[in-house]
């Protein structure tokens, strides 16, 4: 690690700040460009220990930048991981309050619930799918805090992975008998679509993304519980939202989730 303990403390507050005052930052290594993965990853933890101190609940975690479709658009060439607390879960069909976000943006995702621990080294796509309990469909509202949008891997994965909202609905599917390769995927804004895809944008199977999540927990010596609920990654490009407009998304076979932004 490159920064000492109380530039970890104060990284993590401004940009938990940011969060919850909806005003966006530079990015945190135009001050500190000797961060590393530990310091990036640090900063993520002491976000979520701030979080957790005020009693929010850890309610999954989430995997970004698995698609070359969201690679693509943000310049980058590694998927990153973060969580996601009780305060980022908004009902299907429910309101999200535009004006407590910076900038938000929509991904369709495949959610998955696991029923049995996941651990690496070595964890790949059949354990998760052995491990899995269902899958839904996931729209993830992402919020950099980042001006416009503009940061590095490493202060994208302080920031939590831009975290900020997510819902689920559509039907508890158990894995067995689907292909979730071929699932067609299409996202909707104010009844047009505007963004269509398959699973295997994610990274050729969405279970990889999870695996791929499990390996760097293990190398953490961290492991993802049974219960856990996970977003494998956007399966487009995000697509930018207002206040006004109405989000749904539709997986084959998985169902079909909404969200208002008011
Ligand atoms: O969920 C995601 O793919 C987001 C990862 C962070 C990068 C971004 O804000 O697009
Ligand atoms: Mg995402």
């Amino acid at each position: 690690m490159n920064l000492d303990r109380t530039t970890i403390a104060l990284l993590a507050e401004r940009l938990e700040n940011c969060e919850l005052e909806a005003r966006d930052t530079t990015k945190i290594t135009d001050d500190h460009p000797d961060m590393d993965w530990e310091d990036a990853y640090a900063v993520q933890d002491a976000i979520r220990a701030r979080k957790l101190a005020r009693g929010a609940r850890i309610v999954g975690l989430k995997a970004g930048l698995t698609s070359r479709a969201k690679m693509k658009q943000m310049g980058v060439e590694d998927p990153v991981f973060g969580f996601l607390v009780d305060d980022f879960a908004v009902a299907d069909g429910g309101d999200i309050v535009t004006s407590k976000l910076i900038h938000p943006k929509v991904e369709p995702e495949i959610a998955f619930v696991t029923k049995a621990p996941l651990k690496g080294p070595g964890c790949h796509i059949a354990a998760v799918l052995a491990a899995t309990d269902f899958v839904v469909p996931a729209i993830e509202i992402i919020d950099s805090r980042y001006r416009d949008f503009k940061f590095d891997l490493k202060s994208v994965v302080a920031d939590n992975c831009s975290s900020s909202r997510f819902v689920v609905g559509g039907t508890a599917t158990p894995v067995e008998g689907l292909d979730l390769r071929t699932l067609g995927v299409v996202l909707e804004k104010n009844g047009q679509p505007v963004a269509l895809g398959a699973g295997a944008a994610v990274l050729g199977h969405p279970a990889a993304a999870i695996a791929m999540l499990a390996n760097m927990l293990g190398r953490r010596g961290e492991e993802i519980p049974a219960g856990t609920l996970i977003l494998s990654g956007g399966i487009t490009e995000a697509v930018a939202v207002a206040a006004g407009d109405s989000v749904s998304l539709r997986i084959q076979s998985l169902g079909s989730t909404s969200v208002r932004f008011v």
